[in-house]
């Protein structure tokens, strides 16, 4: 009888079983292609204790009662499918773990679904690609208290593990794991864009090239700016193409994919009413960047005339990781408002600090600057919005001109920086007494008589602004 099943050998199920076994504990594997068990039977298990099995009843047969059986298929229908196999296999007080990303209302109904047969279980986030999957992931397990509790070892034990302990914790109620994983993606298209933008102006504005980046962004990664995305960044810039001996990063193909987990983050922060417009725009310049053909056209048929201005090299790199350094914390900031209000309005009672303190290793959005949020959030945890505290403040407003140099640079080399742009105006509009919304009110009263509220008096009120 083995101690935990999984379902799902593409890379993370592979890695995660190899995970599991290597932390003593034997595995029960099943795939939906069979081939592709064997193949990894063939070439990826040595002396783990992972055996497979290739057919559901037998692989369900072959687990220690109470069962726990991790899921790592594809998000949406798959997840559905496999747990319509399981079932008729299953008994109560089993446990069935979703590892994928899969979308947290969805997860929610599944937690109802099982929980009326009987069945417990988790919606766990995993954040760390590939290598993290195999040496240790940051977790993000939600459901009850209960359920946890029955893997909580093994959790801890696979996670990765940093001075501040295992990068796994629970995270709270109902699809409180999938939805902080939800969120770590938007933050993490938020960064990825912004990095991306900062890379810009460096290879366009100062005509840098990759290598050189590469040394700026190796640099930085040694400082405030440490963190797995940099860490990558300034690698790929000074990898070279085997095949022709260009810098690959030149010969990429500018169209950025996504899979929907951002896209997901912005449309649950605007139902929720929660500004990320950091978040959002780095969704729209996926998109945007699908639109190849059409920007190729469009190019050839504008002239860009370029300023003349003296280019102060060594200003120009401070200010880009400043305004770097900006829209990180900004990004950083959104995402966990999100999470503090999906907390209170899905009753998840997920605690910001344990978050971010298994995003501290293993995952895709580890970051020094994690440990900075951390300080401000212990300060008050009542405080959902960042922007609340002194020190964030004053870290912003330290950065502030940097920022506003290097949007306004971008933009006289006609350089989209759609999240940098974003990062300073959510601060600028968050650090304005008064926006122009009165405005806004009074053309919704105009054309729609929707009533506004004034300043010198209490009351709803509506105009007839046509009225002689
Ligand atoms: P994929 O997301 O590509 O899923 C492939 C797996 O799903 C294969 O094992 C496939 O079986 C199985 N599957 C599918 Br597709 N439809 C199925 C069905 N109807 N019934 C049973 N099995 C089905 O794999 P992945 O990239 O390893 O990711 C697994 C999960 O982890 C996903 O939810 C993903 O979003 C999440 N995740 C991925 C990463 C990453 O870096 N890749 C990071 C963090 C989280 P088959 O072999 O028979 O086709």
């Amino acid at each position: 009888m083995n101690e935990i099943g999984l379902i799902g050998l593409a890379v993370m199920g592979q890695n995660l079983a190899l995970n599991i076994a290597r932390k003593g504990y034997s595995v029960s594997v099943f795939n939906r292609t069979p081939e592709k068990a064997q193949e990894f039977m063939q070439n990826k298990v040595k002396d783990e204790q992972i055996k497979p099995y290739y057919d559901i009843k037998s692989f369900v047969e072959s687990l220690k009662r109470p069962r726990k059986i991790i899921l790592m298929v594809k998000a949406g229908k798959p997840v559905d499918d496999v747990i319509q196999e399981l079932l008729p296999y299953l008994d109560k007080g089993d446990l069935i773990i979703d590892g994928g990303n899969s979308y947290f209302k969805d997860t929610s109904r599944r937690i109802k679904e099982l929980e009326e047969k009987g069945i417990l279980y988790l919606g766990m986030g995993v954040s760390g690609g590939e290598a993290g999957a195999l040496h240790g992931p940051s977790l993000m397990p939600g459901g009850t208290q209960d359920a946890y509790e029955m893997v909580k070892d093994v959790l801890l034990k696979i996670a990765a593990q940093t001075e501040a302990g295992p990068c796994c914790t629970y995270v709270g109620n109902d699809s409180a794991g999938h939805f902080v994983k939800m969120v770590h993606n938007g933050i993490e298209y938020a960064i990825m864009q912004a990095i991306a933008e900062v890379y810009d102006v460096l290879r366009k504005v100062l005509k840098l090239s990759p290598e050189e980046i590469g040394e700026i962004f190796e640099k930085w990664n040694n400082g405030e700016l440490n963190s797995f995305l940099m860490e990558i960044s300034y690698k790929i810039m000074k990898y070279k193409d085997k095949e022709t001996g260009k810098y690959l990063v030149d010969l990429i193909l500018d169209e950025a994919e996504q899979k929907g987990t951002g896209k997901w983050t912005s449309q649950t922060s605007l139902d929720l009413g929660i500004p990320t417009p950091s978040l959002n725009l780095a969704v729209e310049a996926r998109s945007l960047s699908f639109f190849k053909e059409e920007r190729v056209q469009l190019a050839k048929r504008v002239t860009k005339i370029y300023p003349e201005i003296d280019i102060d090299k060594e200003k120009i790199i401070k200010d880009l990781e400043n305004a770097l350094l900006f829209s990180v914390f900004a990004s950083f900031s959104q995402g966990l408002w999100v999470i503090s209000e999906a907390s209170k309005v899905f009753e998840y009672n997920i605690d910001l600090s344990e978050v971010l303190r298994i995003w501290k290793g293993g995952c895709i959005i580890r970051a020094k600057i994690l440990d900075f949020l951390r300080d401000i959030i212990k300060e008050n945890k009542e405080n959902v919005n960042l922007l609340n505290s002194e020190k964030a403040l004053s870290f912003l407003m330290d950065k502030i001109d940097s920022i506003k140099y290097i949007t306004n640079l971008a933009k006289d080399f006609y350089l989209p920086t759609l999240v940098l742009n974003s990062s300073l105006d959510y601060f600028l509009s968050m650090i304005e007494e008064n926006l122009p919304a009165n405005l806004i009110q009074a053309q919704r009263d105009f054309f729609g008589a929707h009533t506004y509220r004034r300043i010198d008096k209490e009351g709803i009120f509506h105009t007839e602004w046509e009225a002689e």
